[in-house]
């Protein structure tokens, strides 16, 4: 993918474990690669087609001075994020941040760190059977959208579901939404499980009554299963409240284990 390259930019900056560091600061060196579509900035010559470096680098330079980190693991970690949460042409940011002055007493011309960040797609389903449940619905939407790591792409509509899995309780409320995400998988789930405890949430009986409850059902074309995560969602396939908004906001979209696409799921399930 093409990409705008950035080298050697030098800040001031307050980093640093010991305190002298964050007292009288010292330089850093920022070096990377934007990655983006510069087709249509090459045949147009408009630099509103492109990302402006000048730009870039004054936002940079203008964000670490507003932000001291203890480590260099999170000053870069932090300066991706906010690339690519500014701008939104850049699909991926790869970057190294040097301490070429780091005090620690011996011959070493640099020490740094590299990070690569970029966006991702997740698929969230939204469920409730308590209260006012749409609200419970709308609310997560809200605060997952209004959280600057996130962006929210499509929203299904919410359909009302007769409960699944053996509890008599009332009827749910189902919904899906398509997440654009800087957060990774395992980060995500906690986002998702402090929405849920936001909404007074509480785990009571296993697939019993929820104000709210959100889970990972995709997540790019991630396959992974750990103690508190499987992804693909372990039982989407045999849930029509979760298939059915997937396939309306999300139709072509495969299934990364078997292949199928979410019409395919939904089809299956009905025939
Ligand atoms: N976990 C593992 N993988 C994931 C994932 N992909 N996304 C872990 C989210 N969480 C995941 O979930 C238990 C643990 O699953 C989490 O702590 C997380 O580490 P929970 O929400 O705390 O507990 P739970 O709700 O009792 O279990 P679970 O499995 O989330 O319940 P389900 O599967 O969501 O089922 N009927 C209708 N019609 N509509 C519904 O929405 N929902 C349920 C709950 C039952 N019947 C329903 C509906
Ligand atoms: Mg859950």
């Amino acid at each position: 993918m093409d990409y705008i390259l950035i080298e050697n930019l030098i800040l001031f900056a307050n980093h640093g474990v010991l305190p002298e560091e964050n007292r009288l600061g010292q330089k850093f060196v920022l070096s990377g690669r934007l990655y983006m579509d510069l087709s249509e900035a090459g045949e147009t010559d408009d630099i509103n087609k492109t990302v402006n470096y000048a730009e870039l680098c004054a936002m940079i330079t203008d964000y670490t001075k507003a932000h001291t980190c203890r480590l260099i693991e999170s000053a870069v970690s932090q300066i991706a994020d906010e690339i690519l949460i500014s701008y939104p042409l850049i699909k991926k940011a790869e970057l190294t941040l040097r301490k070429p002055w780091a005090p620690i007493g011996l011959p070493i011309d640099c020490a740094g760190v590299s990070v690569t960040r970029e966006r991702h797609t997740a698929y969230v389903a939204l469920g409730s059977n308590m209260g006012d449940r749409k609200a419970y619905l709308d609310e997560a939407v809200e605060k997952l959208d209004s959280d600057k790591k996130n962006r929210v792409v499509r929203v299904s509509d919410y359909i009302e579901t007769d409960p699944y899995g053996g509890v008599e309780q009332d009827k749910f409320l189902n919904g899906a939404i398509e997440l654009e995400t800087l957060y990774s998988p395992i980060q995500l789930l906690k986002r998702l499980n402090e929405i849920e405890a936001q909404a007074h949430r509480e785990r009571k009986i296993h697939w019993g009554p929820r104000t709210l409850d959100l889970d990972i059902i995709l997540y790019d074309d991630v396959v992974m299963q750990t103690e508190r995560l499987t992804i693909p969602h372990i039982d989407m396939c045999s849930r029509d409240f979760v298939l059915r908004p997937m396939a309306q906001i999300a139709p072509y979209k495969r299934h990364p284990v078997n292949g199928k696409t979410m019409m395919e799921l939904v089809e299956l399930m009905e025939s």
